[in-house]
């Protein structure tokens, strides 16, 4: 299945992502007027370059096309390619002009767009917004800028710092360890992790925000969000600083909220990772020196190899791994397997090669991946039995055919979360997205209305997906 591309990226030249989160709500003059709006305002920055992510919520009547308009107060801040916008800028002024998919707002409906953007002197956050020519006023409340000393840090960050207490995943949890054949959480004992993965990030950003990672964690109940960043197809190998940016952005999310994160380095065609050894080391050493101090992170170093060896990915492995024990010493590690992540089933192979020949590695699991009305029993008899021997994680699976698409097979999906339940292995659905595909939870239009805990908004696999979820955790 095919998506639509609806945002490109715009390359910024800066080596080393440095996150600096200025948040700005702006409250609207009269919500009880015909017109009205508020606006958040998130700049994710590094030296030279940023991220500026829009939500727009409209206060006043129904609008049906909207402007929305700003002014940079430096003179040195550009805005380059956008998302879910047409953007231009004439001197500091900036117009935002909306697209046929999100023009429509009922009174009270969200938006969220973005854009990348450069910087030179400072970088501050705009201080007014107008919709459709009437002025939103309000007060900064968050704007840290960064200087303009470059950095070779990536680890300075104003993220989110770890919540202690409240009951979440990771208070429970803290740091993770691989433990025989399964995970442990701090207090060595064996737990599984359930929850989500997003779509791939160059396409569905409007889906991975504070909202919908709240109703992952609140509504959804989940203990972690799988990123996937795809390498090729308008992915990372188009802007490096841009979708490590964003990637650290998504941990910093997730932690905020007390879920695990997944770095899924989403490689899928090519299918030999070592296409992309030479990117994955330079996105492993980043993500791993500015990530060394979170407890949430997991790293997943290949999606789905397919069409080589065993031993090719293995190789893979033992060269990227140590990239990011150099600076993440202590962090979970998951290897994709043969045969697009079925252990080599999908090959007409199984675990006794890699059991045979594993990783030369401590503190690492294996990928298994599965579309339930692909694969069957024959897979099913495989994991239950690799179970007993290897560390394994499904860090992705889904309700329907290996297309991402077709009918929802409700009874194999059950047999699977059973078996997976039953040995305490981990899991990760695709997708927490709105894409137009069965896989997808959410109906398509979801995220641009920005409401993810209304019911009806759920596909049926999402409305599966998120009853099994929701059971109770076992720490
Ligand atoms: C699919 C997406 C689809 C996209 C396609 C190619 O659902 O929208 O067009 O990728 O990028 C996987 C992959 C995952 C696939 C998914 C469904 O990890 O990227 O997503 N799938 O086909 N492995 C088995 C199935």
């Amino acid at each position: 299945m095919k998506v639509l591309h609806r945002r490109g990226l715009l390359a910024v030249g800066a080596a080393s992502a440095l996150a600096v989160t200025g948040i700005v709500v702006l409250p609207a003059v009269n919500a009880s007027a015909a017109s009205g709006c508020r606006v958040t305002y998130t700049a994710n920055s590094w030296p030279g370059g940023f991220t500026g992510t829009i939500t727009i919520t409209n206060l006043g009547d129904a609008v049906n096309g909207w402007t929305l308009g700003f002014t940079f107060p430096d003179a040195g801040q550009r805005v380059g390619q956008g998302w879910s916008a047409t953007y231009s800028q004439s001197g500091s002024a900036v117009t935002a002009r909306s697209l046929d998919y999100n023009g429509a707002l009922a009174t009270g409906a969200s938006t969220s767009i973005g854009f990348n953007g450069t910087w030179t002197a400072s970088n501050p956050s705009p201080s007014t917004f107008t919709l459709n020519g009437v002025t939103c006023s309000g007060t900064v409340t968050n704007s840290p800028t960064p200087s303009r000393t470059p950095s070779t840090s990536p680890s300075v960050s104003t993220s989110p710092s770890t919540p202690t207490g409240g009951g979440t995943p990771l208070a429970a949890n803290g740091q993770l360890h691989v433990c025989g054949v399964n995970l442990c959480n701090q207090n060595n004992k064996a737990i599984q992790l359930r929850g989500m993965s997003t779509h791939g990030i160059q396409w569905f950003a409007s889906c991975v925000n504070t909202t919908s990672v709240a109703a992952l964690a609140d509504d959804w109940k989940a203990d972690l969000l799988r990123i996937a960043m795809y390498v090729q197809e308008q992915g990372y190998e188009t802007n490096p600083a841009g979708f490590t940016n964003q990637v650290n952005q998504y941990v910093d999310l997730a932690e905020s909220k007390g879920l695990y994160a997944i770095i899924d380095f989403h490689t899928l065609t090519p299918g030999d990772p070592n296409y992309n050894l030479d990117r994955a080391k330079t996105f492993f050493a980043a993500v791993s020196a500015r990530n060394a101090n979170k407890k949430n992170v997991i790293y997943e170093i290949a999606n789905e190899p397919n069409g080589v060896t065993w031993q090719q990915i293995k190789n893979y492995a033992e060269q990227v791994i140590p990239v990011i024990r150099a600076n993440d010493p202590d962090a979970v590690v998951i290897v994709g397997t043969r045969g697009w992540s079925s252990l080599g089933v999908s090959d007409g192979a199984d675990e006794n090669e890699i059991v045979a020949s594993p990783v030369n590695a401590t503190n690492i699991m294996y990928a298994f991946h599965f579309y339930a009305a692909s694969h069957k029993d024959n897979y099913r008899t495989v994991v239950s039995r690799a179970a007993g021997r290897l560390p394994l994680f499904v860090t992705e699976f889904g309700t329907v055919s290996a297309t991402g698409g077709g009918a929802v097979d409700l009874s194999s999906s059950a047999a699977w979360l059973d078996l997976l339940d039953s040995k305490k292995i981990s899991y990760a659905n695709w997708t927490y997205s709105d894409a137009n595909e069965s896989s997808a939870a959410f109906k398509p239009g979801t995220c641009a209305a920005g409401s993810y805990t209304n019911s009806s908004s759920l596909s049926e696999s999402g409305a599966w997906v998120r009853g099994r979820i929701r059971t109770a955790d076992n720490f």
